[in-house]
């Protein structure tokens, strides 16, 4: 069968693509199946440094593949529960607790969870000509992989509950200047910025890259005081690292530092 997911590693970066784009990259069972192993793969590679995800053709992913649900009158309707423990929590859980940063390149349309699969990466960069849409509630659903805890963090409550509600379409500018993604580009230069970027990602300090998210992912849900201590605890962390004594040898040595990622 062909590939529904590519894995390219080179540079310290591992390039995920999702590869079903008569599909627009929507997920089946064995997609997600593929995923789980192209993720374990670099998580287990330690040469790899940065992840970074993408889709092939014109759109990233359109969430669900839905030729896989439609039910007949009488016939009893599909477990989404089972499908979203199985195969959505767990791909969402994954990147957000990768020990590296993850970009992620939204080629085009990122709707329902391919939207919110999109937006629990660490840096998301998009395409002018692509968009996100909360398309879960045309059809009756609600934003599942994180859906409804990102999108409030990201855009506040009015904007999340608008988007959830209506499923309008966010053009990649718009998602810029609300806050949802960090930088939208010109199409033709989306696929090198996001490879530049990875690239450049996979030479700094992964330790402490991954300790950033660590504190990032937690503080909107503590209080000052848990965070101090959270801030206390992961800065012991990073000033073990060999990075980090790199980092201020090359400051005081006026020279530019080296990064191992350990
Ligand atoms: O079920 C569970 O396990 C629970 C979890 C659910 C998570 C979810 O993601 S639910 C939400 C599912 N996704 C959607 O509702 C989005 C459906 N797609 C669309 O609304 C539109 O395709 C887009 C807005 C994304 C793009 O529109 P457009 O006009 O650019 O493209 P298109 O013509 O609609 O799509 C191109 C082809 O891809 C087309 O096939 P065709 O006509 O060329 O044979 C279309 O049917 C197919 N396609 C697009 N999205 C899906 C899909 N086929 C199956 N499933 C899809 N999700």
């Amino acid at each position: 069968a062909d590939k529904t997911i590519l894995l390219d590693i080179a540079d310290g970066v591992a390039t995920v693509t999702l590869n079903r784009p008569d599909r627009l990259n929507s997920f089946t069972a064995a997609m997600h199946e593929e995923l789980r192993g192209a993720l374990a793969a670099v998580r287990e590679d330690s040469s790899v440094r940065c992840l970074l995800l993408t889709g092939a053709g014109r759109g990233f992913c359109a969430g669900q593949d839905l030729s896989d649900r439609a039910v007949a009158p009488g016939q009893e309707a599909p477990d989404l529960g089972a499908s979203i423990e199985t195969n959505y929590n767990p791909l969402v859980r994954t990147l957000r607790e990768l020990p590296m940063p993850v970009v992620c390149a939204v080629n085009g349309v990122a709707a329902g969870a391919g939207a919110n699969i999109a937006l629990a990466c660490d840096i998301v960069l998009a395409a002018r000509s692509a968009s996100f849409i909360q398309a879960f509630c045309k059809i009756g659903l609600i934003p599942d992989s994180g859906g409804t805890w990102t999108l409030p963090r990201l855009v506040g409550h009015a904007r999340a509950m608008g988007l959830a509600m209506l499923g309008d379409k966010v053009p990649a500018e718009q998602a810029e200047a609300w806050g949802m993604i960090w930088k939208a580009v010109d199409d033709d230069k989306l696929a090198e910025e996001a490879a530049a970027l990875a690239r450049q990602l996979a030479t700094q300090p992964t330790r402490g890259l991954a300790l950033i998210k660590r504190a990032l992912s937690v503080s909107l849900d503590n209080d000052l005081d848990s965070q101090l201590d959270l801030e206390r605890d992961l800065q012991r962390e990073a000033g073990r690292t060999q990075d980090y004594r790199e980092g201020v040898a090359a400051f005081v040595g006026k020279r530019a530092p080296t990064f191992e990622g350990r």
